[in-house]
This record gives structure tokens, sequence and C-alpha cells, in this order.
């Protein structure tokens, strides 16, 4: 059922991965999804090494089945979380907010299985001529940093421009969006706002809460003026975003309103400063469940509706 070239490349049932999200995915909720079928990913965001050390070693101690780390490519510590990829020879490695080249070769030798994010036709055929094994194509409609162009548009435009498999994101949250994206020619989907509102996964109460009441034009976008554009959940951080960029104030200004602003929204659940990083799907998710049913509800949901296309 939905077995595709993903599955075989990664070494999983579902072509489900989930979303390497900074602060929120932990060794806790990546292991759920792996021992449910799906692809479990340790978001690293811009922790040191050490404590990416800890969690790579409990998810070794939750699951045997494969799992993967995605490596943000601005942070402050990627030399040293690279070095620790490499020495603890994780199976599979995502990343974000970047280009990756320079570290294919090396992890390719020791058969890691590399998956750049990229939001752009030409950042993705750079990747294949590099080395990549598939490329996850991420759309605007995705939460936390994100590129221009919308998944259904890009998807396509990407598929059609290189050989290698291509994984969507960005507006994934259920059956209906995982069979879509198959249909543009995706082989797997990447989900993370999804996987935020489940049982294992560790945010604060605060912070699922606010994705179940979001609704549809609540996932707003800061940073556009700045260059790095950011899309979290309406508070008064965005607010005050949104006057600093009206008073035209400097970069430094910006950035440090936001400094920290993650980590206060994921662990002491600050959702009126805090950043709450959500994709546009939020208004979409209605309710917790574990990560088992998650992947489950997709699948079912997707076969049911390609069962009776001929509705259509
Ligand atoms: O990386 C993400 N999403 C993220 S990272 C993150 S942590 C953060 N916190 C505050 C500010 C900035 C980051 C939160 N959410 N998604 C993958 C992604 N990658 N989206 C877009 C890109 C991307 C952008 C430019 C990938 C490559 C790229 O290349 C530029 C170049 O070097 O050519």
């Amino acid at each position: 059922m939905f077995k595709t070239e993903i599955c075989e490349l990664l070494d999983i049932e579902y072509p489900i991965l989930q979303g390497g999200m900074a602060w929120v995915a932990t060794a806790e909720l990546a292991a759920a999804v792996s021992n449910a079928g799906g692809l479990g990913i340790i978001g690293c965001g811009n922790a040191p090494a050490e404590v990416i050390e800890k969690e790579i070693k409990k998810i070794k101690s939750m699951t045997d089945k494969s799992f993967g780390v995605n490596a943000m490519l601005l942070s402050p510590f990627i030399e040293e979380v690279m070095d620790l990829l490499y020495k603890e020879r994780v199976p599979v490695i995502t990343t974000g907010a970047g280009n990756p080249g320079k570290y294919l070769d090396k992890f390719k030798q020791i058969g890691t299985k590399i998956i750049p994010v990229v939001p752009s036709v030409a950042l993705a055929k750079r990747m294949e001529r590099s080395g990549a094994d598939a490329i996850i194509v991420e759309g605007t409609e995705a939460g936390g940093h994100i590129g221009e162009l919308t998944t259904m548009s890009l998807v396509p435009q990407i598929v059609d421009a290189v050989s290698i498999p291509v994984i969507a994101a960005g507006g994934i949250a259920d059956g209906r969006g995982f069979l879509a994206a198959l249909t543009l020619g995706a082989k797997g989907v990447q989900i993370g706002t999804r996987f935020v509102c489940t049982e294992e996964c560790e945010v604060h109460e605060n912070y699922k809460k606010f994705i179940l009441k979001a609704k549809d034009r609540d996932a707003v976008v800061t940073g556009r003026t700045t260059g790095h554009p950011v899309r979290i959940l309406k508070n008064k951080l965005y607010k005050k975003y949104m006057e600093l960029e009206k008073n035209n104030a400097s970069l430094e200004e910006m950035e440090k309103i936001g400094m920290g602003a993650l980590r206060n929204a994921v662990i002491d659940g600050d959702i009126k400063c805090g950043s709450v990083m959500a994709g546009q799907i939020s208004g979409l998710v209605k309710d917790i469940k574990s990560c088992k049913e998650v992947i489950e509800d997709i699948i079912r949901e997707a076969s049911d509706i390609r069962e009776n296309l001929n509705d259509i």
C-alpha cells in the first residue's frame, strides 16, 4: 500500500517523513513516528552537538527502526553537529535553510542518505548534481523558515526537472494532501504541523492548543522585509514584528525580538510573545492523536479516495 522508492531508500513502511522541527522534533516524537512505520526525524535547530548527541542516543534506545536528523544550516554549531552526525553514522540527514553541497561527498562514503530541503527548481537541480539521494520540496505553506512558492506549483516543476525522488512538504496533514502530493509526482511527503498535535510530541500543551484553535488565516509570515521569512501563528509577537517593519527598524532590532522566542513558546508555553511556528494547514488540525493513528488515518483515507476515484 503506497510503497514507493522512498520506502526502499529509507527502509520505512510508509513514505511519510516527520518534519525535523527545531525544539519540537525530539527523540520521543521521532521514535514514535519511526515505530509507526514512517521516518522520525530529530530537529537540531540551533542546538550544540552535545544536546543532539543525547537525542541520538535516546532514539537508538527507543527504536530499532531507521530515523533521520535535520541539520539546520544557519546554526552557529553546524560544523560540530555535522561531525557528530558523521561519527554516529545516522541513517538519514535532511538539511534546511541553506545549501548542504559541501557535506555531501563525505556522508555518501559512509552510506548516509542525504535529503536537502529545497525551495526552487535551480537548487533542486544543483542538489541532484551534487549527489543528493532525494529532495524535499517545501512549499511556502509550511511553518518556520520558508521559501516563496507553493507546494502545488513547485512539486510538479521539480519532479519534471530532476530524476531523484521528490518528497513534498508544506500544507499536508491528511490523506487528501498525501494523495494529492503523490498525484503531483512526489514519492513521499514530509509532515510537520500535524505531528506537533500528537500524544508523543513534547511541546508545551499551550502550543498544541494554539494550533488546534487556529483558523485558516492565522498562520502568518514575519521577516519578509529582512529576507528571513518565517511562518508563525498570529499573536503579540507578530504584531510587534509588524510594527517594527512599518517603522523601518534595524535588522538587529528585529532579530533581537525573535531570539529565544521559539524556545519560549515550545518549552515555557508562552504563546503570546513566543514564536509558535506552524504551517497554513493548522486550521485543519482539530485533535490530538498518537503518531500511529495519524499515519494509519492518512494511509486509510488516501486508499479510500484512490478506490473511489471514478466518482470524481
Ligand atoms: O529549514 C526549514 N525550516 C525551518 S528552520 C527553522 S530554525 C530557524 N529559526 C529562526 C530563523 C530561521 C530558522 C525553522 N524552520 N525548512 C526548510 C527550508 N529550507 N525552507 C527553505 C529552505 C531553504 C532556503 C534557502 C533551503 C535552501 C536555501 O538555499 C539558499 C542557498 O544557499 O541557495
